[in-house]
């Protein structure tokens, strides 16, 4: 059995649960409890506040868990990072009242920093060697400066909307975070192994992202150029139709590339092309 935590509610708890789902794991994400069984695979889901997940698995009360980098930088605590989930992007940045003047660094010398991040401020004042004073606070950070608690802070950004309308400007970019797939370093074999079967199951969804499954019907003489322009993991599927002269060709093409390679596709013959959805490729 391997438990995982995941945030209980807020920003990475859909994203958090999808994955689950997506990996094939029955979340009953209706009758919510704090610890719940899943039916269909050896996991256990103990649903936290994001702040407690890198201490909880650091501790082995759980053996996984899915929170933000930022969380597991500023606890400092000894997790794996095992996977980045690509969802939950954001960054910590340094902000100043919109009107101030701003060239450097130097600027926070001397100055009231307002941050729930305290440990990787410090260490990036440090390392620049910035003798700052850093005011921690626990949210609401944005309105240290209006309120006179702080010159400036230090906090998460994504849009940057927030910012804008607290009369803020980002002026230096810290860190970058996004979700993570964090496990505690002296997992038992056992453990491992359902953790292996999780990520081989995530590596197929990861891989099935954007990718489209391409059908359609090409004369035969073109098949050699049609494989050119669809190389597909090995080689594409190619099989014969009942009208003379004509094949059917089957392949895996990126959706960014879609478009081209149908015209591509087009200028050489091929007719009734059908665009898939893809839900996973296991290699
Ligand atoms: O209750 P709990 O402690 O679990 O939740 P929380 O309120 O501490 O965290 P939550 O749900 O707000 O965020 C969880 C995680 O999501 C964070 O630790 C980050 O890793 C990630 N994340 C991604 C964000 C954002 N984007 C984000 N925009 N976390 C917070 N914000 C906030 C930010 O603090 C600021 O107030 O959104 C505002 C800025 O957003 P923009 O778009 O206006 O720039
Ligand atoms: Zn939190």
């Amino acid at each position: 059995m391997l438990r995982i935590a995941i945030q209980n509610k807020g920003r990475l708890n859909e994203d958090s649960i999808r994955l689950l789902k997506e990996a094939g794991i029955a979340v009953d994400d209706s009758k919510r409890k704090f610890l719940a069984k899943v039916n269909d695979f050896p996991m256990e889901i103990l649903y936290l506040r994001d702040d407690d997940i890198p201490q909880t698995v650091a501790g082995g009360v759980a053996d996984v868990g899915i929170v933000g980098l930022n969380e597991v930088e500023e606890r400092g605590c000894n997790v794996d990072v095992v996977k980045h989930l690509g969802f939950g992007g954001c960054r910590i940045s340094l902000a100043v009242p919109k009107n101030d003047e701003y060239e450097s660094l130097d600027f926070f010398r001397g100055k009231r920093v307002a941050t729930s991040y305290p440990n990787i401020l410090s260490r990036f004042f440090e390392r620049n060697g910035i003798n700052a004073e850093i005011v921690t606070i626990a949210g609401s950070v944005e309105i240290a400066p209006a309120a006179g608690m702080s010159d400036a802070i230090f906090d998460i950004v994504s849009s940057g909307g927030t910012l804008v309308s607290n009369g803020l400007k980002e002026v230096e970019r810290v860190f970058a975070s996004e979700a993570v797939l964090i496990a505690n370093p002296s997992l038992s074999a056992e453990k491992k192994e359902i953790l292996d079967e999780f990520l081989f199951r995530f590596s197929a969804i990861e891989r099935g992202r954007g990718m489209k499954y391409l059908l359609m019907n090409v004369p035969s003489e073109a098949i050699d150029k049609a494989i050119k322009i669809l190389p597909a993991m090995r080689s594409p599927t190619v099989m014969p139709l009942a009208m003379d002269g004509w094949c059917s060709l089957h392949s895996v093409v990126n959706e960014k590339e879609m478009w081209e390679k149908i015209r591509q596709l087009k200028s050489i013959g091929a007719e009734g092309i059908l665009v898939l959805s893809l839900d996973k490729i296991v290699l």
